[in-house]
């Protein structure tokens, strides 16, 4: 994932609502409800167990340091689906060790190339590039009503699709992949459910439902898509360009940050 910027996470925190509503609009569930499908927990796990965990944030200053508004972004995402949370005081090893002292049961925390909650508790961690992969095939997935036996196209064969395409498997999709670097699609040569595709272009134009999970930006237009195409896009920059993204707005998830991280959340527990 490219690296964040405050001016793509600024107001995050207050438009989480809005957002929430967005996602309704778009895929008839609210952000709970696709976060428990994305990792298999009920919706009353998830709710019991925000009266049991406390949820810490550490803002990490290494490599290129803090980004603003970061921390409190995650942590607006995480009190919005109900659940106890601080940003800690001090930063890094510090502000684990804080995390602890101060009984948080799960602890987010990101640098330059990785972005993790650990469980303190049970000792195992979700990276957020699996989490986001399943976030937005749950998304997709409620979009289009359910994958079984449809077609879906994943782009970029990096974490993030790799994460799409097991998840795919398993929801029954039958699943097409596209990435600009051929050596990345040798892991799928033998694997009879999924598809290799060598052409974007045609790719684009034959499926409605689309992953597109690489970091490329502007490089769908409108008249590439299907004319139905639905794209869940969890890259950023998004791929699609202003007129693509403005035309199917109603038919397309994006976002930078609020998803994945709820989907660590739920993944967590
Ligand atoms: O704590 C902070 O404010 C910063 N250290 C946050 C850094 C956030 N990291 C990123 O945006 C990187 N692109 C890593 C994300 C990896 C996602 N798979």
């Amino acid at each position: 994932m490219t690296r964040l910027t405050t001016s793509d996470i600024h107001n995050l925190g207050s438009e989480i609502a809005n957002y929430n509503s967005d996602l309704i609009k778009k895929t008839g569930s609210d952000m709970r409800t696709l976060v428990c499908f994305a990792s298999g927990i009920s919706a009353e796990r998830f709710a019991e167990a925000s009266r049991d965990y406390a949820v810490a944030v550490v803002p990490i200053t290494s490599g290129q340091g803090l980004i603003g508004s970061f921390a409190e972004s995650v942590q607006s995402i995480i009190e919005f689906l109900g659940y106890t949370s601080f940003v800690t005081e001090h930063t890094d090893v510090a502000g684990i060790a804080e995390a602890v002292e101060r009984k948080a049961h799960l602890i987010f925390m990101a640098d330059d190339d990785r972005f993790i909650v650990f469980n303190v508790g049970q000792g195992f961690y979700v990276d957020n590039a699996q989490a986001t992969a399943r976030g937005y095939v749950a998304a997709l997935a409620h979009m289009a009503q359910g994958l079984s036996g449809e077609d879906v196209l994943v782009l970029g064969a990096g974490p993030v699709g790799q994460g799409a395409i097991s998840f795919l498997k398993e929801l029954g999709a039958q699943v097409k992949v596209f990435d600009i670097k051929q050596e990345k699609l040798a892991r799928y040569q033998n694997d009879s459910q999924v598809f290799t595709e060598l052409s974007l272009a045609e790719a684009l134009r034959k499926y409605k439902y689309i992953l597109d999970a690489t970091p490329a930006t502007d490089f769908i237009g409108f008249n590439d898509l299907h004319p139905e195409a639905v794209v869940a896009a969890p890259g950023i920059p998004l791929g699609l360009t202003a007129e693509a993204f403005a035309r199917n707005k109603d038919r397309i998830v994006h976002d930078p940050l609020q998803l994945g991280v709820a989907t660590m959340l739920a993944m967590a527990l």
